[in-house]
């Protein structure tokens, strides 16, 4: 379906183009640039309420500097649809995160004007400080350098260290803080109270304005007179504030907040701090989702609603005939708050992922023993390590790739000390549609690595109600060791999944079927694709066994001593980096044992995989059913010419 943009956004190619405009067409350009994401986003998916909510920012970003000379850096990338619309894209725009088709984040291979890759959080000062630091060096003095990044990815440490940093550079960065107060759930923590306070202080705000007019005038009179007035408006900011404020503290101009949605005041401010030099932070008050109604109203929801109708509002869901299998996030979700109502010492935490975990089940009926952090991934694994110090039971819940951010947290404040931590990490192996930056591909080589650590990977529902049961009992204690439970975004298989909870064995697999010649061994759900994968066989009359292996750490030697004894052809399969992954675990058992079986391991090459849906990656890397058989395949055929 061709989107048919408006009649000024069908002009614009690039920034150069909507730079010739007057500024009095450029609230013409945010109403048809938000029509454009609504229309496309509504038939194509993707991200939506936070592209909507910086409509303008973008607009006037890209008018007041000269971009890509001037450099922005958007955070998380999920808001940068309509910096992608007007940099050249807008023709390819509906191929947004599909197979083959553009990233939904910057992505520096992509565009000039996509100065950063993104994806993961609280970046944006960093690099943008970088680029301005380097820009110093060059003597490029005219070049301006603007982070642009949400109130919540700000409460990570990342960006607060970043901002330490900054204040005492003497470069040409702007941070532009786009304050909805909203993270994906609505955001948390004491930095969002402050943000608060200052956007609802009225007599210093109108103070403020008065000062703002006299700075816009006085900025074009040099520097001695933009001191002074900047020393008048401290002192109204100190005087009129309850607290004092936290950016100036930190050395960094503090300008706002403005209003994020009106465009013809963002490019004056935007064109005044242009021109004054140094570090500086402007505070734009936005809303999530703005206008388009239902996104306003219900702001989580419509973070990435996926298809819906325009017109209605109305999300299309599919409609099945029979029950279906649960996402796994909702089996941790209802499993930890039925365990928690059985069991006091259970604690939930979550950074910044009540929804997306779906702890916000166990929020709701417990809020004072589960936790939203905030973006904050690294306190998040301390906090639960404290919490485990004093005989609680932290689940601590964090997307694979997001863990990545707290591994020296895992090794030094967990495991070191032996302390029985539950990571449940959600989205491991490919992400799908979000891409590179979130597929979940390396937690089994990096977490199978680290001393007192077991790792744990469900085939199915049942087993990860299993395994939440089982580490949650009082001698899971006698392992001094936290856990890793590793499960994949989307459905399980079992649509009667609430079964009675059963102790598991640590290090124990499971034979899910014997076989003759060769054994595929599985971690995970991905071993569901091996029914599909015997019956592929059967018609060329191969019978292989398989093994659900479930931990990859300990490594069940038992099974591995029976498989190596009985197959002389083994295959293992992984939705996860082959390089020193489950399969390489494997490796090593057959190495260490003096076994000489064929072996063949699947999984996720070392390179990077792009988007698409996950079935389709599994494709690409030769892990989907008819990959997994043509494997198998092509290893008798090996045999035979031998
Ligand atoms: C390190 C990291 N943790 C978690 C996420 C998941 N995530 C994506 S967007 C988002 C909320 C960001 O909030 P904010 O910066 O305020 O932007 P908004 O969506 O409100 O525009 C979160 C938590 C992430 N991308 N990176």
């Amino acid at each position: 379906m061709l989107i048919q943009p408006g009649k000024l956004l069908a002009q614009i190619e690039t920034p150069d183009d909507l730079r010739k405009l007057d500024p009095s067409e450029l609230y013409q350009v945010c109403t048809e640039l938000r029509q454009y994401i609504i229309d496309t986003v509504s038939v194509y998916g993707g991200h939506f309420g936070a592209s909507l909510g910086v409509v303008e920012l973008t607009v006037a970003l890209h008018y007041v500097f000269n971009t890509p000379y001037d450099q922005l850096v958007w955070d998380v990338g999920h808001q940068a649809y309509g910096h992608k619309i007007l940099t050249g894209r807008r023709k390819v725009f509906h191929t947004n995160r599909m197979y083959g088709g553009i990233s939904g984040f910057p992505k520096r291979k992509e565009s000039p004007y996509d100065t950063f890759g993104v994806g993961h959080s609280s970046t944006s000062i960093s690099a943008a400080l970088g680029m301005a630091v380097a820009s110093a060096y060059k003597n490029e003095k005219d070049r301006q350098h603007v982070a642009i990044i949400g109130d919540g990815s700000m409460t990570a440490g990342m960006a607060f260290e970043a901002m330490n940093h900054a204040g005492v550079s003497d470069t040409n960065l702007l941070i532009v803080l786009n304050d909805n107060c909203m993270a994906i759930d609505p955001n948390v923590g004491a930095l969002k109270d402050y943000l608060t306070d200052i956007t609802t202080s009225r007599l210093y705000n109108k103070a403020k304005d008065e000062v703002w007019n006299t700075l816009g005038k006085i900025s074009k009179f040099g520097k001695n007179a933009q001191e002074i007035v900047s020393k008048i408006e401290n002192a109204i900011k100190a005087a009129l504030l309850q607290q004092s404020n936290l950016f100036e503290s930190l050395n960094l101009r503090y300008f706002g907040p403005i209003d994020g949605h009106d465009i013809d005041h963002l490019v004056s401010v935007m064109q005044d701090l242009r021109d004054i030099p140094g570090p500086k932070i402007l505070h734009c008050v936005t809303v999530k989702g703005k206008g388009y109604a239902p996104a306003e109203k219900e702001q989580t929801k419509w973070h990435a609603p996926g298809l819906f109708d325009k017109v209605t509002g109305e999300i299309r869901k599919k409609v099945y005939d029979k029950p279906q299998p649960p996402k796994y996030q909702d089996v941790f979700g209802n499993t930890i708050l039925e365990l928690a109502e059985q069991n006091d010492k259970i604690y939930g935490i979550t950074p910044a992922m009540p929804s997306g975990s779906s702890l916000n089940i166990m929020m709701k009926a417990m809020p004072h023993r589960a936790i939203d952090v905030g973006i904050a991934e690294q306190h998040a694994v301390t906090f639960s390590a404290g919490l485990a110090t004093q005989g609680l039971i932290p689940f601590c819940n964090i997307y694979s790739s997001f863990m990545q951010r707290a591994y020296d947290q895992v090794i030094h404040d967990a495991a070191i000390q032996e302390l029985p931590v539950i990571f449940c990490l959600d989205r491991a192996g490919f992400a799908g549609a979000d891409g590179p930056t979130h597929h979940g591909a390396y937690d089994i080589a990096y977490m199978r690595c680290i001393p007192n650590m077991i790792v744990f990977s469900p085939m199915n529902e049942q087993e990860l109600r299993n395994i939440m049961y089982t580490v949650q009992l009082p001698d899971f204690k006698n392992h001094k060791s936290s856990i890793t439970i590793r499960y994949p975004r989307g459905e399980g298989v079992m649509a009667d999944w609430k079964t009675p909870f059963e102790k598991m064995e640590i290090g124990k697999g499971r034979k899910i079927q014997d076989g003759e010649e060769v054994a595929i061994v599985t971690i995970g759900h991905i071993g569901n694709y091996i029914a599909k994968v015997t019956e592929l066989l059967a018609e060329e009359g191969i019978k292989p066994a398989h093994y659900d292996m479930r931990f990859a750490k300990p490594l069940d030697e038992v099974m591995l001593h029976e498989i190596f004894s009985n197959y002389s052809k083994v295959i293992t399969v992984e939705d996860g980096c082959l390089m020193g992954g489950f399969g390489s675990a494997v490796l090593e058992f057959m190495a260490d044992h003096d076994y000489h079986a064929q072996l063949k391991r699947l999984g996720i090459p070392d390179r990077v995989v792009e988007h698409g849906e996950q079935i389709e990656l599994h494709r690409e890397c030769g892990f989907d059913p008819e990959g997994i058989a043509k494997a198998v395949k092509a290893m008798i055929a090996l045999e035979l010419k031998i």
